[in-house]
């Protein structure tokens, strides 16, 4: 992509109306536009980012054999009057009205939904255990919608049902979905800890929050210091196999949510208990039969009988991670994204497009680059040195290529890395191998 033709609206000055980080850098860097409070257009770099974190988050999914479905935004109001959920959600749900008066809502979450498709087609253990997921925009009329995408009123969310015929498949199910969050988080650069939460309007006995660290996070958080050295990408899992004993040597560290965390029971010593601030990105609960009996979602076991169907869910903030992995990747001068969400790999900078050496290079190192599937971003505009350099490090891609007069007659283009600032020489030749292949 060349930035002479690409929708990158930059912002030199620090909007007023930005309180965190993230929020700043996403406004400045031409990620996001306000539409009104809490809702948000995306623009093409946003979007470039939302969309690679909601591609390891279905990559992740479908590893843990959850089946991607997309059920509707708007929702019927009946659905959720069999729940009994309608009244108590209270003002937090947008509730619409169709031209034939008839009661809907804009979905600020999907278990009655899901639920219907259920107990519409499966009545036998057969099919179970089943997970189902989707990735849908969401909407909750938050009192204080604030920090941008973080905590907004419509928001993008993957959220995931799981079915079972009885407590202990559901446990099974609970644990893949787990170990499946951690490597999500994982991959995006982030680490991610599991702290035991309240299950809150969702419902249920066993629920976990899974927070990221970071000082403007909305929750106070307590864990083990040994937290920090879980590293779960090294670690051989097979999300098919016995779980158990993995959650539990997880859950083995002490980690808990201010709602839940109690000092006079804490059985952390105060040398190894950390108190942070922290994001929630993921929430999963166990909430066994409370939408199944309400609803008449019941399968046949295997001995005959009918019994209404185990069910958890599972929720990614994929919108919210946008913020959150900039809270946690950040300098003073501008976002610093992890690979595996980077809107584009490079950052090529044409320092003289006046200079036909200069110009050459650069086209040339262009299209190889993009021809091979390296994702760069191409500055060719007519601008100061200086302030192409200054959007380079505020959009945040991993590496930058510069090309300058001086150095390309010596034959050769500056690369740097975005988080370390290291640079280095290297010819057009070398940056080709070391990005390609
Ligand atoms: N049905 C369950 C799980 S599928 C559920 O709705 N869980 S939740 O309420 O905890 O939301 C799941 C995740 O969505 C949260 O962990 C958070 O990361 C994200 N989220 C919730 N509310 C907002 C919001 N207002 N803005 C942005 N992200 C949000």
């Amino acid at each position: 992509m060349r930035l002479t033709n690409y929708f990158l609206p930059t912002l030199r000055d620090t909007p007023k109306e930005a309180q965190i980080v993230s929020h700043r850098y996403m406004l400045r860097a031409g990620m996001v536009q306000q539409a009104s409070a809490g809702i948000y257009s995306w623009l093409p770099m946003g979007y470039r980012v939302l969309r690679k974190i909601e591609k390891i988050v279905r990559e992740e999914q479908d590893a843990a054999g959850a089946q991607e479905v997309l059920m509707p935004t708007i929702q019927s109001a009946d659905l959720w009057r069999e729940s009994g959920r309608y009244d108590g959600y209270g003002k937090e749900m947008l509730r619409i009205q169709d031209r034939h008066d008839r009661d809907m809502l804009f979905g600020p979450t999907n278990e009655e939904q899901v639920t219907d498709i259920f107990r519409t087609h499966l009545k036998s253990y057969r099919a179970l255990p089943l997970m189902l997921y989707h990735i849908q925009w969401k909407f909750r009329d938050e009192v204080r919608p604030r920090f941008g995408v973080m905590r907004g009123r419509e928001f993008l969310m993957k959220d995931n049902y799981s079915f079972d015929l009885d407590h202990a498949s559901a446990v099974k199910s609970y644990n893949k979905m787990f170990v499946a969050y951690l490597k999500t988080y994982a991959r995006m650069g982030l680490k991610a800890i599991p702290m035991a939460a309240d299950s809150g309007p969702i419902g249920g006995d066993m629920s976990h929050e899974f927070i990221i660290l970071a000082e403007t996070g909305e929750s106070e958080v307590y864990y083990h210091k040994d937290w920090l050295d879980v590293d779960v990408l090294s670690q051989d899992i097979d999300i098919d196999g016995d779980l158990q004993p993995i959650v539990d040597s997880f859950l083995s560290r002490y980690a808990a949510t201010d709602e839940k965390h109690d000092p006079s029971t804490c059985p952390v010593p105060e040398a190894d208990l950390i108190t942070t601030r922290g994001i929630e990105v993921g929430h999963i609960f166990y909430f066994g039969t409370k939408y199944s009996e309400a609803m008449g979602a019941r399968v046949t076991g295997p001995d005959g009988k009918e019994s209404p169907v185990h069910m958890g869910s599972y929720g990614v903030g994929v919108s919210r991670l946008v913020g959150g992995i900039i809270e946690a990747s950040h300098d003073d001068r501008g976002i610093i994204w992890p690979e595996s969400v980077a809107p584009f790999h490079i950052g090529l900078v044409n320092v003289k497009i006046d200079d036909a050496t200069c110009t050459d290079v650069c086209e040339d190192l262009y299209r190889k680059l993009n021809g091979a599937g390296v994702e760069t971003l191409y500055d060719d505009r007519n601008e100061r040195t200086g302030s192409k350099l200054a959007d380079m490090d505020l959009i945040g891609l991993p590496w930058q290529v510069v090309v300058g007069p001086r150095s390309v007659k010596n034959g050769v283009v500056e690369v740097k890395n975005r988080r370390t600032g290291e640079t280095e020489e290297l010819t057009p030749e070398a940056v080709i191998n070391r990005f390609v292949g």
